[in-house]
């Protein structure tokens, strides 16, 4: 099979499922806005609202959260005219060949993913059929797209392993080079933040406590509150990254300070050696209301207009499907369903 040449294009997506937080945003959306204007691909930024529908929303939440989202990708400097921003349920193709692709993945490799391990926990029994196809819908989103690059946090390197396996078991199947086989792009500082009162967790929004993150929508007070409670230790700041190798929350705070001032972790170091926490985090305090509070005040604004979130969803789904249903359509065609 000799391999085609595809398009520069990223996709990525986060799930509206609420309390957008500092990971998030360093893992994910900040690289989206480099991406978008390193102007070397197409960009296509989703809100999956499909997946987040594999655990319960209240569909006032969703809703909400789902305008909360496409707003924070704004606020951070994602352009509706430079990339293609888009809620995953109005464009129907992801849907569909996520069924194609439920059918080319096996059991095997879904029971093998650790995120559904972590999430349906005991309880898998009980958990919905879409929790565990959930890479599969992923696969699907992206490679709809014939997407070649993905920016994602750590968590995410499994998931994109099994797209390239889904991709390349397609292509071998039918015996058509069809669907790219995509790189992760995990990128930054902070690819995996940890939570602010326990550094060996990643931060997440199903944390039960509101102090282990910092939420997008956290007001300068909430944000300096949550920084000088985060869990650290007495000893001053080394002078090199091997001195926090067994200081997870120690390492934590100065990869999110390295991240937002984008600097390296090293540079951090060398204006910071010998300082005890009390200091470092009123230094970090400041670089995170600096980055975050006017984000968070601009999210605000665009909230006042929901009107004209759904505007530019709506645009963004027929820019989407100018890309996805002739994609669709081939792959129809090359599984051999009648197409008239
Ligand atoms: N702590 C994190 N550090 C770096 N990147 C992170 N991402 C999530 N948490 C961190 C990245 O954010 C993007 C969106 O992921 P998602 O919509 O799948 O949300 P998630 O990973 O489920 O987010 P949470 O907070 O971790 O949710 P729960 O608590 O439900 O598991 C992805 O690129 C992800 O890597």
């Amino acid at each position: 099979m000799s391999t085609p040449s595809f398009t520069p294009r990223v996709f990525s997506g986060i799930q509206p499922s609420g309390d957008l937080h500092l990971g998030n945003y360093l893992g994910a959306i900040k690289n989206f806005v480099e991406m978008q204007e390193a102007r070397e691909y197409e960009t296509v930024y989703c809100m999956v609202d499909l997946h987040a529908i594999t655990t319960w929303q209240d569909p006032a939440d969703l809703r909400r959260n789902t305008r909360e989202l496409c707003a924070s990708f704004i606020a951070s400097g994602i352009d509706p005219e430079k990339s293609i921003l888009i809620n995953q349920s109005q464009v129907p193709e992801h849907a569909q060949l996520g069924w194609v692709f439920n059918c080319v993945a096996r059991m095997g490799w879904m029971g093998r993913m650790t995120q559904w391990k972590d999430k349906a926990g005991k309880n898998a029994e009980n958990a919905s059929l879409g929790l565990f196809a959930y890479p599969s819908l992923m696969a699907a989103d992206i490679l709809v797209y014939h997407a070649t690059h993905v920016p994602v946090g750590d968590d995410q390197k499994q998931h994109l392993e099994l797209t390239r396996d889904i991709a390349t078991k397609f292509n071998h199947d039918f015996g058509v080079p069809f669907f790219p086989i995509i790189e992760p792009v995990i990128k930054g500082a902070a690819t995996r933040v940890m939570s602010l009162r326990d550094g060996s967790k990643k931060m997440s929004k199903s944390d039960p406590s509101d102090a282990s993150r910092i939420n997008m929508t956290d007001d300068a007070d909430a944000i300096a509150r949550k920084i000088r409670k985060a869990k650290t230790d007495p000893d001053p700041l080394p002078d090199n990254m091997a001195g926090l190798a067994e200081r997870p929350d120690a390492r934590n705070l100065v990869n999110i300070y390295a991240a937002l001032a984008d600097m390296d972790p090293q540079a951090v170091l060398d204006q910071h050696a010998g300082s005890l926490f009390g200091h470092f985090k009123l230094a970090l305090a400041d670089v995170a209301v600096e980055k975050l509070a006017p984000i968070a005040g601009e999210m605000a604004r665009l909230m006042d207009d929901p009107g004209e979130i759904d505007r530019i969803l709506g645009r963004g789904a027929e820019r989407a499907r100018e890309i996805t249903v002739p994609i669709l359509e081939q792959a129809y065609d090359i599984m051999g369903m009648i197409r008239s």
